[in-house]
């Protein structure tokens, strides 16, 4: 099934699938929203259309991304390692052996060059265009997410900018400080593309805040690209289509054309402004720094435009499958620079970048600590705070069977790797900002050249008996399903479907 086409299109689906509710009642987005969504996301509820947000006449999307089956739904695939096989497909090309193989290679290159970008004349995201003192944020339901935030905040933009050096636009999401009618601050942290965009920049760069996408393009901004590679190509290509654009009406930059509401204007080089305190994803308050401001020149937005927020915070929070879904998708990438590594896992409640699963193929004495140092400087992985390393048999997905190895196969005194690197910008714990200790934990089994004694056998029942077993089990009298299967009782994967379970 292709993905939606439009924010409207996607609620539509979204509505059919029962998996949005549409709240009537007038809901203040200063808190009150916050906390209905966060029940809601906690417990695995659905999407919520606030139609009528107090103070605004746009009705607020939240939780469009808040469960497996919607992120799927939204990105149009049946599981997240659908995209991946895609993904891979066209990464591994081999120059083509016969025509067959010709021909399946020109179809995989043609899917590559229909990811590109086209432009149009015309696009809904221009049906009002507000400019001047017409320009009022205020007008729309944006959120205060948390009592301690310093302002309301822009959640869900995909911020467009382009290299002033080379013209290569990049697409990222970015909180937003509402400052005033028409300024707001821009919260590029230190690792990420927009940010260097500005950084390369002599006086003024032209800024698009996309607000309101087709889900495949939202996610994208989130997606964690090499610079170089534009995110509304990888939209185009997980699409099948390409990512329509209008001309912006008052800057030079190509804007969505399929936006709910899009914001014009410029940042000048070096006008800082104080931004947050802010709840983010990290669970804590973000303390006030300096970003740049961002001047709105034009707001333009179809009649009736739906604005999208998201609400960050204490994990399982709506981000993590947004998450998931770039861990999923990026795997294929992160093979291709490590081929022994089988699987990896980002826990919900590590944020992202506090904790790495990786199960590896190993092949030499120290191969586990070749991997840890490979995703510390893989692309935003290098952030990474910690990183445990299994064997290929373990699933890193089951924290308990991670665990299990964990306690069973290490000696901190010869398996635990105390490094140095950089970390994630909002990481509070380091005495330094952006820069800290590093934990690896190799919990591999070990061979006799890594110094260890003989390693036991771990214990496995036999083939034979188990399906003696399995042949015999009704003449045993045990009713019980999942000891019928062989299977253990296991904690499912991700935190959300623990929070599922108590409705
Ligand atoms: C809901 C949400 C909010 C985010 N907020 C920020 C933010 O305020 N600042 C930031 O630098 N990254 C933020 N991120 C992460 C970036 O979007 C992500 O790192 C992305 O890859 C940045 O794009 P870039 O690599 O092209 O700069 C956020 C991600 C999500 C899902
Ligand atoms: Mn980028």
């Amino acid at each position: 099934m292709a993905p939606p086409a439009d924010l409207r299109s996607w609620i539509a689906l979204l509505e059919r699938e029962g998996e949005l509710v549409r709240v009537t009642a007038e809901v203040d987005p200063h808190l009150e929203v916050t906390e209905i969504t966060d029940r809601t996301v906690k417990a695995g509820g659905p999407a919520l259309l606030f139609e009528h947000p107090k103070g605004s006449s746009h009705p607020l999307l939240i939780n469009q991304f808040g469960t497996e089956r919607r992120m799927c739904l939204g990105l149009g695939v049946e599981r997240l390692d659908d995209i991946a096989a895609r993904l891979e497909d066209v990464l591994e090309m081999q120059p083509p052996q016969g025509l067959v193989d010709k021909v399946r290679g020109l179809k995989k290159l043609k899917s590559i060059a229909d990811s590109m970008p086209q432009t149009t004349r015309r696009g809904p995201a221009q049906q009002v265009v507000l400019t001047g003192d017409d320009v009022d944020l205020t007008r729309l339901p944006i959120q205060t997410c948390w009592p301690r935030d310093a302002a309301p905040f822009i959640t869900l933009p995909a911020v467009i900018t382009k290299d002033p050096r080379n013209g290569g636009r990049n697409v990222g999401m970015y909180r937003m400080q509402i400052l005033d009618r028409n300024t707001t601050a821009m919260h590029w942290q230190i690792h990420k593309d927009g940010r260097a965009d500005y950084l390369a920049t002599d006086g003024r760069i032209e800024v698009a805040v996309a607000l309101g996408l087709d889900p495949v393009t939202t996610y994208t901004a989130s997606a964690p690209l090499p610079k170089h590679i534009d995110e509304l190509m990888l939209a185009g290509f997980l699409r099948g289509e390409p990512v329509e654009l209008v001309h912006a009406k008052t800057i030079d930059l190509d804007v969505p054309a399929n936006a709910e509401i899009v914001l014009e204007g410029y940042i000048e080089k070096d006008e800082l402004t104080g931004e947050g305190p802010f709840g983010d994803h990290t669970g804590f308050y973000t303390a006030a720094e300096p970003f740049p401001v961002f001047h709105v020149t034009a707001m333009t937005m179809r009649e009736d435009a739906i604005y999208p927020s998201i609400v960050v915070g204490k994990p399982p929070a709506e981000d993590a499958w947004l998450g998931k879904a770039t861990e999923r998708i990026f795997l294929p990438a992160v093979r291709m620079t490590v081929p022994e590594i089988v699987d990896y896992d980002l826990p919900v409640a590590g944020v992202f970048h506090n904790c790495c699963i990786v199960s590896i193929r190993k092949a030499f004495p120290g191969h586990a600590k070749k991997v840890m140092h490979a995703i510390w400087g893989l692309g935003m992985l290098s952030l990474t705070k910690a990183v445990v390393v299994v064997d290929e048999h373990v699933d890193v997905h089951d924290y308990e069977q991670v665990f299990f190895y964990v306690g069973a196969n290490v000696d901190p005194a010869r398996d635990v790797v105390l490094s140095e690197g950089p970390l994630d910008h909002l990481d509070h714990a380091p005495t330094h900002q952006f820069f800290g200790g590093k934990l690896g934990i190799d919990a591999t089994a070990k061979g006799p050249e890594e110094g260890t004694r003989p390693w036991p056998e771990e214990i496995e029942m036999s083939e034979e008996i188990r399906a003696l077993v399995d042949r015999r089990w009704d003449e045993y009298g045990i009713t019980v399903d999942a000891v019928r299967n062989g299977t253990r009782n296991r904690l499912r994967t991700l935190n959300l479907s623990r929070a599922k379970r108590r409705d």
